[in-house]
Parts: structure tokens; C-alpha cells; sequence
């Protein structure tokens, strides 16, 4: 198949699980256009199956914003007609459901392109919400060949927000399990913490439905009754408020900040514990990352975040906001070295009987053959 993909290139799950995807389809023989403003970050290295379309707005003193939405519309429509595409998959409803529905009528009746859009979080839940853009948002949705979404919670969601009856199919993240596995290098960790010590772990953009002040007051509880430490990787908003609370509880010099990082599966299996207690989670791509490092999770019961951590199985959640709770789980674990062996034996096996990548790839090709069957 020749299939186009367009998504967020240098940010976030959605990019990562856009690129992962591209990835594997292209290992399969399939010709995978990626359609973006930027080379994907996690695309690594070179493969005869992969094209990079990037995509120039141009910039006119009457326009108030360049018009990088437009632009992008049309490179797919371009893009479609020069390489024959048999399919474009968007990642994230807006803008790129919307320009793909504008590319299909670009290309017209005679050129059919038909479109599937994956469904990945704050797209719904967040902006959804705002009345300005949700009919645009429900536009690209429903104009859509078929929609897929990240979590039965996020689908359902989508259908609700939406009042829509537009099938919307579940397929759940994925994680190359041969990158992300238990596999601690000592020297490393000894850069963080002692032996003694426990090393727990937050990974995301820092933005407020992350609580990162969450973060640091579940490792302020923890670390009174556990020698511990905490590692943050990531960068956004919220950060210079992170490092201020760290500050006033007088942690700065437990904390380590190590900013935006492009390779954290190295960083995944040297922790202890991952930390998650979002507001608002479709996924939570990163637990699943930690868990198949054989990391256990503490986290929030938010959105799709229960369908991947097993609560008293692959880590413990609890209420957004019971950080008492959190706390209290993350020392039950840290102190109890058979129950922490059992959480984490069984976290590396739920993602990989769960959430392997070829499965993934498998159910996004029935959705494409589906399409195709039916457009
Ligand atoms: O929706 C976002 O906040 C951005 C998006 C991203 O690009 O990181 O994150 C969402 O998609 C990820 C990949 O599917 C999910 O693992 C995240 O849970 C989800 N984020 C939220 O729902 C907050």
C-alpha cells in the first residue's frame, strides 16, 4: 500500500505513535509518505519506504498567521496525486482531519483519497470543549473514512462530546518492547541515585493537565519514609512552577530536572517507579513505555489510563488529586521488595501480550483494508 501520514512531527505521543507506525508499515514493504512541517522526531534512521513531504507556508505582510493549514491541505492533495496514495492516516483531529477532508476536495470526485483519522487526546478533551472550534472538530470526525481512537474512553467520549453515532474503533498504543525493557545499566543509575536509593520518574510536556505539582508532592510524601529520588524529563509550561515547589519543600537537591529528551527508554529502566497523575490521559503512551521497562506505575484513574495500568496488578491508581493515596501506594511498593518484583514482572508482561507493536500494525491494516473495501 502507499500510505501518507500526517501528524505532529516534533512533539508528543501522538507524533511518537505516528512515526513508530510509519515505521513498521515501511518494514512491511508498504510506502509510507510522511506529510509534515518538520522531520518526525523519533523517525531514527534511513529507509528506502519512507518519503518526507515537508511543508513551506508562506509568509505576506497581510496575513496575520502564515497560513500553515492551507499549505498543508494542499501538499496532501499533491502528494496523493503524485504518488498514487492509496490512503492518508492523520493523527490528531485538528488541523489534520480538516485539511485532509480539504485535500479530498482538491483532488475531486475522480480522485478518491479516502482518510482515517486516529483520535489521541486533548484533540477531545480539551479542544473540543471550546464552542469555537468543536464544530470543526465534529466536521473532520464525521467526514472521515473511518476514525480510530487511542482508548475505549477516549471513543467514548468523542461519541458523547460529539452526540455522533460515526463508528469509532479503539485501537490502543503500542511499544517496541525490544527498545523499551528492563535493562539497568548500574553506571548510569549511580549518576542519580545510590543503591540505597529509590529512583522515581516523570515523563511528559509539562503542561497543567499533567499536575506536575502533583509529581513533586507525591515524592515529598514518599521520599519522608523512603530514601528516594526524582528524575523529571520533559519541558513545557509548568516547569518553572515545578522547579519553584521543589524549591519550597526544599527537595531541589533530590529533584533532577533533565529537561526534553529524545531517547528515554535508557532513562525508563534506570527508575524505580513512573509517576502519572494526570487531570485529563486518552493513553498514557508513557506508562506503557514505563511498563515495559518492568517499571510499575502510580498513577491518576483519569481516561484511558485504567485500561493500561492494571490497578494492584501493574501499579496503583487513585483519584486525580489523592496524592496522600499515591504516596501511600508508591511506599507500599517501594518497601515491599516481593510485591515490587511481582508489579514488575507483570508490568513488562501486560505490554507484551498487550500492546505489541506488530498487533497494533495488524488492526490499523484491517481499518486501511476495510476502507479501502468500502470507498
Ligand atoms: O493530546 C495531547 O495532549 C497530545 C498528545 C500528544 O501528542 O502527546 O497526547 C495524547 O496522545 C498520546 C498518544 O496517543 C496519549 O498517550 C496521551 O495520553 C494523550 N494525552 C492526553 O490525553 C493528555
Amino acid at each position: 500500500m502507499r500510505i501518507g501520514i500526517s501528524c505532529y512531527p516534533t512533539v508528543g505521543g501522538s507524533g511518537a505513535v505516528a512515526t513508530e507506525l510509519g515505521k513498521a508499515l515501511a518494514r512491511r514493504g508498504h510506502q509510507v509518505h510522511f506529510i509534515v512541517s518538520d522531520v518526525p522526531f523519533r523517525l531514527g534512521e534511513f529507509h528506502h519506504n519512507i518519503f518526507i513531504h515537508d511543508v513551506q507556508t508562506t509568509t505576506y505582510p497581510v496575513l496575520r498567521t502564515p497560513p500553515h493549514d492551507f499549505a498543508l491541505a494542499a501538499r496532501m492533495a499533491d502528494v496523493a496525486l503524485q504518488y498514487q496514495l492509496d490512503i492518508l492516516h492523520v493523527h490528531y483531529a485538528l488541523p489534520f482531519a480538516v485539511c485532509a477532508l480539504l485535500a479530498k476536495q482538491i483532488l475531486g470526485p475522480e480522485r478518491a483519497l479516502p482518510v482515517v483519522t486516529t483520535l489521541h487526546g486533548t484533540d477531545i478533551t480539551v479542544l473540543a470543549q471550546d464552542r469555537g472550534l468543536h464544530a470543526i472538530i465534529k466536521l473532520g470526525i464525521e467526514q472521515s473514512d473511518a476514525v480510530t481512537a487511542v482508548s475505549r474512553s477516549l471513543a467514548a467520549q468523542t461519541r458523547e462530546l460529539f452526540q455522533t453515532d460515526k463508528p469509532i474503533r479503539c485501537i490502543y498504543n503500542f511499544v517496541d518492547t525490544e527498545v523499551f525493557r528492563p535493562q539497568r545499566d548500574p553506571t548510569t543509575r549511580a549518576c542519580f541515585a545510590s543503591p540505597e536509593e529509590k529512583l522515581l520518574l516523570h515523563v511528559s510536556n509539562f503542561r497543567a493537565i499533567k499536575r506536575i505539582s502533583d509529581v513533586i508532592r507525591i515524592f515529598d510524601l514518599v521520599s519522608r519514609q523512603v530514601p528516594s529520588r526524582l528524575l523529571l524529563v520533559g519541558e513545557g509550561p509548568d516547569l518553572p512552577a515545578a522547579r519553584e515547589l521543589a524549591r519550597q519543600l526544599g527537595l531541589y537537591d533530590r529533584v533532577r530536572f533533565l529537561g526534553k529528551q529524545d531517547e528515554v527508554a535508557a532513562i525508563f529502566a534506570l527508575a524505580d517507579l513512573f509517576l502519572l497523575p494526570s487531570e485529563k490521559e486518552s493513553f498514557g503512551l508513557v506508562a506503557l513505555e514505563s511498563m515495559a521497562s518492568g517499571v510499575p506505575v502510580i498513577g491518576s484513574t483519569a481516561g484511558g489510563i485504567p485500561e493500561v495500568v492494571v490497578h494492584g496488578e501493574t501499579g496503583y491508581l487513585a483519584d486525580v488529586g489523592d496524592v496522600a493515596q499515591m504516596a501511600a501506594y508508591a511506599v507500599r511498593l517501594l518497601t515491599d521488595d516481593h510485591l515490587y518484583a511481582r508489579m514488575a514482572a507483570a508490568a513488562r508482561q501486560r505490554a507484551e501480550t498487550h500492546f505489541r507493536i506488530d498487533q497494533k500494525v495488524e488492526e490499523y491494516l484491517d481499518v486501511y483494508e476495510q476502507v479501502l473495501a468500502t470507498t
